[in-house]
């Protein structure tokens, strides 16, 4: 049974940076309700309602998974340590974005799958064989005409963007070869409650994962999971490793530890999400007084990072220009243009933040350490940055 823990209100789909702000732009804007429920069957938190992808995966794609140092060490570094363990002579990525962890396989070795066509037209570009599709049976049987079976498949950020699961998992299975390993990674919900980062949930975060349901999830389709780890990025992701039921892969005790855990933090438990969501409620409250009261003080406050996340906070908590002055991104496709749904102006982040702000409030929390290093000038001149994780406060230099 699916039950609603989270309403947070209308939202607009967070990919959709507007070019301009007019009468028809904003009447033009696609807005959703965005609630978030539990299924007591199988322990999956998903939104009550998803997006139509082809709504969101277009060929205006804004975000750029090599844009942070962070991230792109981290693919160079998983990329190494697959290669390594699986020593696969076939690989695949879902969702392969800007090439950031295809980059680091030989171009016969891998294919990426990417429905973003200004994405895939990267990867093409790069000489990888790419497919500018969404990854669905058909796709996979497709691609099975062509290529051998995979001894792995890599996915990042993707698999949580999918509705359906089934048919997903389903066509993985059928992809894979018979020792294959696939190993995926997504934001992990036990992160998400433990840091009230309510900002995980927007349209294209259809599901956040805990290992609890991804095993359920994964029998149906023959499929098991034999080892499992918490990331630190994105605030908090969990990688999986999984594998065709018969496949030779011994399960690592890391499964058994992380589940008990899940049942003590009570992943399992309807409760847990409800707490959580008024949780969220208080956070909003706290943000929404303490951006007031600064502004009160003439303090000047803008938003770093114009991330998909921060399109949640701006909306549920109503925050627009009457409280923040404009975002700064260094991704230069989103740059001159407007944050979905509040319409903030989004300025190149440059050579840093200028002298006249005050506060920045953290669109990007999760890259907190890469940011402070960037700008330890702010910091050092008495610039301060404003965070809602894992509650509602302000962070100096030390
Ligand atoms: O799953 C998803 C994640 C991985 O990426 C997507 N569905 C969409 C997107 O979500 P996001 O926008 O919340 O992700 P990030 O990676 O937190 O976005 C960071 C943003 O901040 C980028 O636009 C780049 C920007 N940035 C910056 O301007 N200066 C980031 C850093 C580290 C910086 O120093």
């Amino acid at each position: 049974m699916k039950k609603t823990f989270l309403d947070l209100l209308k939202q607009p789909i967070t990919n959709s940076y507007l070019t301009d702000i007019n009468k028809k732009s904003i009447k033009e804007e696609y807005f959703y309700n965005l609630s978030v429920v539990f299924d007591t069957d199988n322990y999956l938190v998903s939104l009550s309602k998803p997006v139509d992808p082809k709504k969101q995966y277009t060929d205006k794609y804004a975000h750029r998974a090599s844009q942070s140092l962070t991230m792109r060490k981290s693919f160079k570094k998983i990329a190494k340590k697959l290669k390594l363990k699986f020593k696969p002579s076939s690989s695949m990525e879902i969702g392969s974005n800007d090439g950031v962890f295809i980059k680091n396989f030989k171009k016969k070795e891998i294919i990426a799958v990417e429905p973003c066509a200004n994405l895939a037209k990267i990867t093409k570009k790069m000489g990888y064989q790419t497919y500018a599709k969404f990854w669905d049976a058909k796709l996979a049987n497709k691609i099975l005409k062509k290529n051998n079976s995979s001894d792995l498949i890599f996915s990042a950020n993707t698999i949580s963007h999918i509705p359906n699961l089934k048919e997903t998992f389903d066509a993985v299975n059928k992809s894979l070869s018979e020792n294959g390993a696939f190993v995926f990674e997504d934001p992990y919900i036990g992160s998400v409650i433990k840091m009230n980062s309510y900002d995980q949930f927007y349209d294209e975060h259809v599901h956040l994962f805990s290992l609890l349901a991804i095993s359920s999830l994964l029998k149906k389709s023959k499929l098991r999971v034999f080892d499992v780890e918490l990331l630190s990025t994105h605030g908090g992701s969990i990688r999986f490793y999984a594998c065709k039921e018969k496949a030779k892969y011994v399960i690592n005790k890391r499964v058994k530890t992380l589940n008990q855990k899940e049942l003590k933090q009570g992943l399992q438990n309807f409760y847990t999400y409800q707490k959580f969501g008024l949780r969220v409620k208080n956070s909003k409250s706290e943000l929404v007084k303490l951006l007031k009261k600064l502004k009160k003080r003439g303090k000047k406050v803008i938003s770093y990072g114009a991330t998909y996340k921060s399109a949640t906070i701006f909306n549920y908590c109503n925050i627009g220009n009457n409280l923040i002055d404009c975002v700064l991104d260094s991704t230069k496709n989103k740059q001159g243009k407007f944050t979905p749904g509040k319409h903030l102006k989004i300025n190149p982040s440059g050579d840093g933040i200028t002298k006249d702000i005050d506060y920045a409030f953290l669109g990007a929390w999760n890259f907190l350490e890469e940011i402070k290093r960037k700008e330890i000038k702010f910091l050092k001149r008495g610039g301060k940055f404003i965070t809602h994780v894992p509650k509602v406060k302000i962070i100096g230099l030390q």
